[in-house]
């Protein structure tokens, strides 16, 4: 290809990615993560991985995407801000911003094939979309391309929209025009990790899961939560290290209606929260990221979150 069609065809992947309604798009050349690869081997041998033993697994494809998807040549990163026009008052138990509406994983999905299919139609381009949904080591990837770097709170930080954004992959069989690696810009701060409550941020962009108020509360099975003594009124996931960084000072509104609050969320109260029971809990919140704590999950950690309010 020349320099000319590789300029056309990057320009139109971007543009197709856009439309969809992503927030920002940039490009990699498929590599092995050598860099990354002691910082990741250290995360899983101290065990910051806790229980989510699907960290472990597809090390071979999880660093390098070529193994993953044969005949790969670039990474195509797309993001999509969530962070949402109204949040929850603060009163209430807390849910991430980023499971306001429907689960990201079928919003970004879906919009990556759209883009994806038009690619093998129009230029015979084959290649998979990923969206948390296999071993990609995405945030490396937002760094390498360009999108921005991995701030101290283990999130990747883009310079204008913040870090209240989530992100998907395409990995492709064509050549593209590449961005340059982003540079970390935290500087002297560190906000977020005097913020973590529970310590959770060991050394700058690590992160004990075990600790982490986002992993007891969205991925941890046990019936009981042992680890931190109080969850901060936290019932799903949690912000505050994103919250406290001035790069999230000036997030705008999302504008993907799918990510729009559902239901009663404004309003759930742990009152509120005492009334459903399995089968509400599953009618109001079918499609959204709350699945993946269940009912169950959610009641575990109220169970904690009551007990620390005496009610
Ligand atoms: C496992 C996981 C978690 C775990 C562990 C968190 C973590 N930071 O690793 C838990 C359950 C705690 C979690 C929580 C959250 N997560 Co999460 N999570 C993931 C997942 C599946 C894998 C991340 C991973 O590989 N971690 C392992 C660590 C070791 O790798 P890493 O974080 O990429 O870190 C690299 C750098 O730190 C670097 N590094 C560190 N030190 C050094 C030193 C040197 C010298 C070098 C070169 C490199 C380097 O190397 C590391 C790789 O080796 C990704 C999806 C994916 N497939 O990538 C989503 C993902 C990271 N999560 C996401 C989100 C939204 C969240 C939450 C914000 C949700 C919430 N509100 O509750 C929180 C944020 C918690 C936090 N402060 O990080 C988004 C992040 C978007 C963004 N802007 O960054 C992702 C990308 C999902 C998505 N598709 O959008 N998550
Ligand atoms: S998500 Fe919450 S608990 Fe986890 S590192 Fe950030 S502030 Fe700490
Ligand atoms: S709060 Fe400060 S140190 Fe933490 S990620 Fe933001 S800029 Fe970096």
């Amino acid at each position: 290809m020349t320099d000319k069609s590789l300029e056309i065809l990057t320009e139109h992947i971007k543009s197709l990615i856009l439309e969809q309604g992503f927030t920002d798009v940039t490009f990699a050349r498929v590599r092995k993560l050598d860099e990354y690869i002691p910082s990741f081997t250290q995360w899983l041998e101290k065990d910051y991985h806790a229980e989510m033993s699907f960290m472990e697994n597809y090390k071979d494809k999880r660093v390098d995407p070529a193994v993953l998807v044969p005949g790969a040549k670039s990474v195509v990163v797309a993001i999509m801000n969530y962070y949402p026009e109204n949040k929850q008052p603060g009163e209430i138990p807390q849910i991430a911003k980023y499971a306001y509406g429907r689960d990201y994983h079928k919003v970004l999905k879906k919009k990556l094939l759209k883009v994806l299919n038009q690619l093998v139609a129009e230029y015979g381009i084959s290649g998979r979309a990923f969206v948390d949904s296999a071993p990609v080591m995405e945030k490396p990837w937002g760094e390498i391309s360009g999108m921005g770097w991995i701030g101290k709170n283990g999130c990747l930080i883009h310079p204008r929209s913040g870090s209240y954004f989530v992100m998907g992959e395409l990995i492709i069989d064509a050549e593209l025009e590449y961005g340059k690696p982003a540079v970390m810009a935290c500087g002297s701060c560190m906000k977020c990790i005097n913020a973590c409550p529970t310590k959770a941020i060991v050394a700058p962009g690590v992160i004990n899961s075990e600790k982490c108020l986002s992993y007891l509360t969205i991925e941890k099975k046990d019936e009981e939560i042992w680890e931190v003594d109080s969850m901060y009124n936290r019932v799903f996931g949690c912000d505050i290290c994103q919250d406290v960084c001035p790069w999230n000072k000036k997030s705008k509104p999302t504008t993907e209606p799918d990510f729009n609050p559902r239901n009663d969320l404004m309003k759930l109260t742990v009152d509120r929260w005492s009334e459903y029971n399995e089968q509400d809990f599953n009618r109001s919140f079918a499609g959204t990221p709350l699945m993946r704590a269940g009912y169950k999950g959610i009641q575990r950690t109220l169970k904690k979150i009551k007990a620390e309010r005496n009610v």
